[in-house]
């Protein structure tokens, strides 16, 4: 845990008491600081309260006697519309801020490395500490990946805090500067908490905020937001700037082209990675992260090829393409993260013969943009609210079975890909729905799917990075 020294004595108010709010407001209270914490959720006040965090209702206290209001990303202060205590410290010109925020002003020898983007964020974070870690760096993971800021390691000079940020969270983060920020890709997402797409862009860009060189920006380029930005960046001159792209041959940056990282950083190609051989980051998003996390660890000064040698043990994350486990020549991949259509269609592209797992609690526009992969498809399984509705989208187009839950749906899948002993095949559980018609969250169902798959007649662990069946 962090120690927030900077705040001891001071009057802090504390709003949001879950995963990141309760760490925080037992750093300060241990550093120090005067706490008042609050949660709407009774549950989560009794919790925070048995763990020795000073409750009060922040709608009822005297705000001239507060300093900084530390507010959870999850909870609006702006769009849309600021929460009553958010508007109260407004009123009393009180700090709004978040958690990395607290870490930045404790830990000012550290380095920091910020990623975000609509997506692939907590992948890039993820690889680019495992490949720091493997060059031998003091490193720590955290923040919107899953682990609170407070909760990370104190690290002196020469150690890196890298850091998935997201857009509530840039929004409440006002000092830090990012020795290497990432920028992979903007596409609409949060927009009512932004109050539109521009405020979700802007949000997005607070990741240069007060970059001067040799600090570096890095960015995708393969969507129009991105690249207007790196334009943007390139003309103001203030920090060096590094493009990547997932698809395009760039004449100085960072690219993949049918999975060979090229680095081309300082104007001249060079061939670095081939990352088709590893299994934990198939297909075009994983290598656009894989550029992000290769440019990062450059400029950080890793070599080429330890970057490379740490890239091909990379471990890959729970519930994203995760390959939980091999039954008679069959690779089981957990791709549970994937919760809407757009996500399944990355993991769909990246094998050739796939007997898919399907269905959960619909999200709008089902699953008919996925028409392009289903010649990929031998056999979609059907679980849970969404099965009728995605059975009229296959129909005549791929063959299916109502299988009703995960666990019918495992078993036939296996039998199927068993009996027509297809090279390459792979039961894919990427449902292109929300869990919560059968399961408590997408980590509950994707660990049903490892312990369903584990449970098989000759089914063995894949705890080993290695090559899926299939195409990557
Ligand atoms: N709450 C209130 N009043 C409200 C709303 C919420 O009191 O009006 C309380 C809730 O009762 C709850 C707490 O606020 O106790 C929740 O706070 P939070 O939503 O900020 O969530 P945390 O548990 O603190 O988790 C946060 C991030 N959550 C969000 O940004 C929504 C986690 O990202 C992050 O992993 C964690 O901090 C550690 O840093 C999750 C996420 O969904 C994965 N992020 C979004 C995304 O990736 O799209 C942005």
């Amino acid at each position: 845990m962090i120690n927030l020294f900077p705040f001891s004595g001071y009057p802090v108010a504390v709003l949001g008491l879950g995963k990141s709010g309760l760490v925080a407001a037992q750093a300060l209270q241990k550093s120090g600081a005067k706490v008042q914490a609050w949660d709407d959720d009774d549950a989560r006040r009794r919790a925070a309260g048995a763990a020795g965090v000073p409750v009060a209702d922040l709608a009822a206290i005297d705000w001239r006697d507060i300093t900084t209001l530390v507010i959870s990303p999850g909870i609006p202060h702006t769009h849309p519309a600021p929460h009553k205590v958010a508007a109260l410290a407004k009123q009393h010109n009180v700090e709004i801020i978040g958690d990395i925020e607290l870490l930045a002003r404790a830990q000012i020898d550290a380095g920091y490395v910020g990623v975000t983007g609509t997506n692939g964020k907590s992948t890039t974070t993820a690889l680019l500490g495992h490949v720091l870690r493997g060059a031998g760096r003091d490193v720590q993971v955290g923040g919107n990946i899953g682990t609170p800021a407070l909760a990370l390691a104190s690290l002196g000079e020469g150690g890196v805090y890298v850091l998935e940020m997201s857009s509530y969270q840039l929004e409440i983060t006002i000092s830090i500067t990012f020795d290497v920020a990432i920028l992979l890709n903007v596409t609409p997402d949060h927009l009512d908490r932004h109050g539109g797409m521009d405020g979700y862009v802007a949000a997005k860009r607070r990741i240069f905020h007060r970059q001067t060189r040799p600090r570096a920006a890095v960015i995708g380029v393969d969507d129009d937001i991105c690249r207007r930005i790196h334009d943007d960046l390139v003309r103001a001159d203030d920090q060096i700037v590094i493009p990547i792209s997932a698809g395009r041959r760039l004449e100085r940056g960072v690219y993949v082209v049918d999975g060979e990282l090229f680095d081309a950083i300082d104007g001249r190609a060079t061939r670095a990675i081939d990352l088709r051989p590893v299994a934990t980051l198939p297909g075009a998003h994983n290598w656009q992260n894989a550029a992000a996390a290769y440019a990062a660890a450059r400029v950080l000064g890793v070599a080429p090829d330890a970057i490379a040698a740490a890239m091909a043990s990379y471990p890959g994350l729970p519930h994203r393409q995760e390959i939980v486990a091999r039954a008679g020549g069959v690779a089981f991949v957990n791709d549970s993260k994937a919760t809407n259509a757009d996500a399944t269609a990355k993991a769909l592209a990246c094998y050739d013969a796939i007997y898919w797992i399907a269905g959960g609690r619909a999200k709008e526009g089902g699953i008919a943009s996925l028409a392009p992969f289903f010649p990929r498809i031998r056999r979609a399984y059907l679980i849970g609210e969404a099965a009728a509705a995605f059975a009229a989208t296959l129909d005549g187009c791929v063959p299916y079975t109502r299988s009703g839950d995960l666990a019918r749906a495992t078993a036939a899948a296996h039998a199927d890909a068993v009996r027509e002993d297809t090279p390459g095949a792979v039961v894919l559980l990427s449902p292109a729905c929300a869990s919560f018609d059968q399961f408590a969250n997408f980590e509950a169902r994707g660990d049903a799917f490892r312990a369903l798959a584990l449970a098989l007649d000759g089914a063995a662990p894949a705890a080993r990075p290695g090559v899926a069946g299939g195409s990557a």
